[in-house]
């Protein structure tokens, strides 16, 4: 069997490349050029060798279609996008191209070079966005949506082009709703890697503080390598159909402050600093997801939960900032310095307040 995956240099596309790889797959990755390598997460799994690369970009019908035509492939796992919404209010325009009309692309691409091809879309928990979190619901495929970003409206255009072409043109293509979900690999803006790493960092002595935005926020937290079996198991069945893949538990990001620091002896309320420019122009309150169906139909369901999952992310972290003391640099960490060490350029803007 043959897999490509877009987005392979990202938290998913790591770890679905190595279980991809893990099932006898070869496995064809899309990445896009930019000025400083970033295959740190492949090179950390040890897998860089191992994946055939295509340059590409999802605002680039030609490469798309190039790509596919290229590898040849069974099933195709759509995982590139601009995937932080904080920077979709920032950036709408540059993430409705990429994480909207991107997609379509690639469904076109697929219909005209072979609609055989079965194909996964990273759908997303951001598109039931504000009404139906408020009342703390349990959200499943029945649910309605109400994007509440310029990256949730995005997603929600890739969600339905997915569904039409499913319906118009009988391709095999699926939505998985995938609530949030974390590891060591996430990115160091998002909330949780954010907290696991500054944590760390101040248990080692290197920073004092740590800026955070909403701390009420509550979202329903994963462990990303289990939700990665997810996608593929959606591609195995017998007629494509969309998915929630969900914990069933919603936690507050004061709950994951408390539970970082409490694992390493800190008293968070010392460390945490409230910052109004973490904070949003909307924010979901709260998101939570049912995934029974999941669990009738794939046989999915999630093992790590809440506690286990902060405390492998800080305890890897707290790992990593110690070698560094040490002297001791992971290759990964080498070619990467500038982004591991001092976090997404946009937090190094001086603090307005
Ligand atoms: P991520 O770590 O931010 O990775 C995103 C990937 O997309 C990176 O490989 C990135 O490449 C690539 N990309 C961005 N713009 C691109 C473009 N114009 N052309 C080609 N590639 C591009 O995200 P993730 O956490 O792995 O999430 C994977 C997917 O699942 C995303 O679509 C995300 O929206 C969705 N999702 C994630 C979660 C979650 O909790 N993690 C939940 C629901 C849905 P660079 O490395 O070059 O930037
Ligand atoms: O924010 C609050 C923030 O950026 C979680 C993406 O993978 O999951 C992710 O989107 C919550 C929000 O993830 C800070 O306001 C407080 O309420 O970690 P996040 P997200 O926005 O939920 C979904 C399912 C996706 O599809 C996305 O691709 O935490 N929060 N203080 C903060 N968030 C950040 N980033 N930084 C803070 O300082």
């Amino acid at each position: 069997m043959k897999a490509l995956i877009t987005g392979i240099t990202g938290q998913d596309g790591a770890y679905l490349a190595r279980f991809l790889l893990g099932k006898g797959y070869e496995v064809f990755g899309l990445y896009r050029r930019t000025s400083t390598p970033n295959f740190w997460r492949l090179l950390n799994l040890g897998i860089f060798d191992k994946i055939r690369l295509i340059p590409g970009d999802m605002t680039d019908i030609a490469s798309l279609s190039n790509a596919v035509i290229e590898c040849e492939p069974d099933e195709i796992y759509n995982l590139a996008a601009q995937s932080f919404v904080g920077t979709s209010f920032e950036e709408p325009l540059a993430t409705a191209q990429v994480d909207g009309l991107g997609v379509a692309s690639l469904l076109t691409s697929i219909k005209q070079i072979n609609p055989r091809i079965r194909l996964y879309h990273a759908s997303t928990s951001e598109l039931y966005g504000i009404s139906e979190s408020k009342a703390k619901v349990l959200l499943n495929e029945q649910s309605s949506f109400w994007p509440a970003s310029p990256y949730a409206a995005a997603k929600l255009y890739a969600f339905h082009q997915v569904r039409i072409y499913r319906e118009a043109y009988g391709i095999f293509a699926v939505n998985g709703i995938l609530f949030n979900h974390e590891s060591p690999l996430r990115g160091l803006e998002f909330v949780t890697r954010k907290i696991s790493n500054g944590v760390a960092r101040i248990k080692v002595g290197l920073a004092e503080t740590l800026e955070l935005g909403n701390l009420d926020a509550e979202r329903d937290w994963g462990y990303a390598p289990e939700y990665v079996e997810a996608m593929w198991l959606m591609l195995q069945q017998d007629k494509p159909d969309d998915f929630v893949i969900a914990t069933g538990e919603s936690h507050s990001v004061k709950e994951f402050v408390e539970q970082t620091c409490g694992h390493l002896g800190l008293d968070w309320q010392e460390v945490v600093v409230v910052r109004e420019r973490f904070k949003r122009p909307l924010d979901v309150p709260c998101l939570r997801g049912d995934a029974s169906r999941a669990g009738q139909k794939l046989g999915w369901s999630p093992k790590i939960h809440f506690r286990e999952l902060a405390e492998l992310m800080v305890e890897e972290d707290l790992k990593r900032w110690n070698s560094y003391l040490e002297g001791q640099l992971f290759p990964w960490d080498a070619i990467n310095d500038q982004l591991l060490y001092q976090g997404h350029s946009a937090l190094l803007q001086p603090p307005s307040e």
